[in-house]
């Protein structure tokens, strides 16, 4: 047997026994490195006669391609070996807390969107959507304030410079009533929706933002009367606020789209926080000592104009509609009182109240559940 037989038997022998990828790396420079014992049977090929090359030289290449077949061999019966014992000792904890990296929240007025939506969707309210882009008809006319109506110049309407399609003036929404109109007018009666959303208004101070968030009720069926919003409401607060001790008082009051207007108030009482500063807690008669009324919401039966040119026929379909700030909603439930800090995404304001990256709206839990 000549040298080149005795160095690959030996040389696929040891590779084959290589037990490790380290082990497998030095045997490739043993024969294949630059100094290898293969690489220098190559070089005596440059001395060779050329008869001696003719034989020679086939068997020393045949000699490389069979080691360096051996060690790629090799190479992969070790590489998946190991990869198969990685996988046999990595397992996932699942248990394990999160990273301790910031974390967000979903934003308070996006949970409080929900909740809303929650509470509502348990009376059988769907959840209307629509475009914040509108026309003065769906914004304005509809709900019965024609062009030269007062109320029009006291919503501080962002208007755009283009007209509508149909000719009126094109408009960031003021509220979300026109939703409400486009779906009576695309689905006819009755209707439960409410309409939560951004709403735009030309103000801006330490309390009004030009961009807010609204929600609107709207039912309508046939003999609906004041006692229904009466109870929707009250139903809705104390779901929203859990507690069973909030008390309404409905005072008479003006809209355009709504006749009779009524103006909701909710009693508070005065208690000392842990600052030792007096805050307005929600719960009991605000006729009580001590205790107060907080404006909540504006509401009334849905004014038969408006009914009439959302499509339907006021003698005989009725209802009631409501609107109220999401953001004011929001601050009361967790004791916020600084409009702008909704705007500043910062994480320290949303741990300060307690939210967390796991908040979920549920009825069962409670909807202000943390968790
Ligand atoms: C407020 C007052 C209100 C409505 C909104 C409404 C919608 C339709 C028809 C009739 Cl389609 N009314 N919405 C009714 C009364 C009051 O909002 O002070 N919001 C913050």
């Amino acid at each position: 047997m000549g040298e080149v037989e005795t160095l690959e038997g030996a040389a696929v022998a040891r590779i084959g026994a290589a037990e490790d990828l380290a082990a497998l790396e030095a045997l490739r420079v043993e024969y294949l490195g630059k100094q290898g014992s293969i690489s220098g049977l190559l070089k005596t090929l440059g001395s060779m006669s050329p008869e001696e090359r003719e034989t020679e030289g086939p068997k020393i290449h045949a000699l490389r391609e069979k080691v360096q077949a051996a060690l790629t061999a090799r190479k992969d019966v070790l590489e998946s070996a190991a990869l198969d014992a990685r996988l046999a000792a990595e397992t996932l904890d699942l248990s394990l807390p999160a990273p301790d990296a910031p974390k967000g929240s979903v934003h308070p007025v996006s949970q409080v969107m929900d909740e809303l939506a929650e509470i509502f969707a348990d009376m059988g309210f769907a959840v209307a959507t629509g475009p914040e882009i509108e026309d003065d008809w769906y914004n304005f006319t509809a709900l019965n304030m024609p062009e030269s109506h007062p109320a029009r110049a006291m919503h501080d309407t962002f208007y755009f410079p283009d007209t509508a399609p149909q000719g009126g003036r094109m408009l960031l929404r003021t509220h979300t009533s026109p939703v409400q109109v486009r779906t009576m007018k695309a689905g006819g009666a009755p209707v439960r929706i409410i309409a939560p959303g951004r709403v735009y208004r030309s103000d801006s101070d330490a309390t009004h933002t030009p961009m807010f968030h609204q929600v609107e009720g709207l039912v309508i069926d046939k003999g609906i009367h004041l006692g229904h919003l009466k109870w929707t409401l009250e139903t809705f607060l104390k779901a929203f606020f859990e507690r069973d001790d909030i008390v309404l008082r409905l005072r008479p009051s003006y809209f355009p789209f709504t006749e009779p207007s009524v103006e909701v108030d909710v009693g508070f009482a005065i208690e000392n926080g842990p600052d030792g500063k007096g805050r307005r807690v929600l719960g009991g008669s605000g006729d009580e000592p001590g205790h107060g009324w907080m404006e909540l919401l504006g509401s009334g039966m849905v004014n038969r104009k408006v009914i009439e040119m959302s499509g339907l026929d006021p003698d005989q379909w009725q209802g009631f509609a409501f609107g109220v700030g999401v953001d004011r909603l929001a601050m009361l439930k967790y004791g916020m009182d600084d409009l702008r800090a909704f705007f500043d995404g910062d994480v320290r304001w949303l741990k300060h109240y307690g939210f967390s990256a796991f908040d979920q709206p549920t009825l069962s839990a409670g909807v202000g559940a943390r968790a």
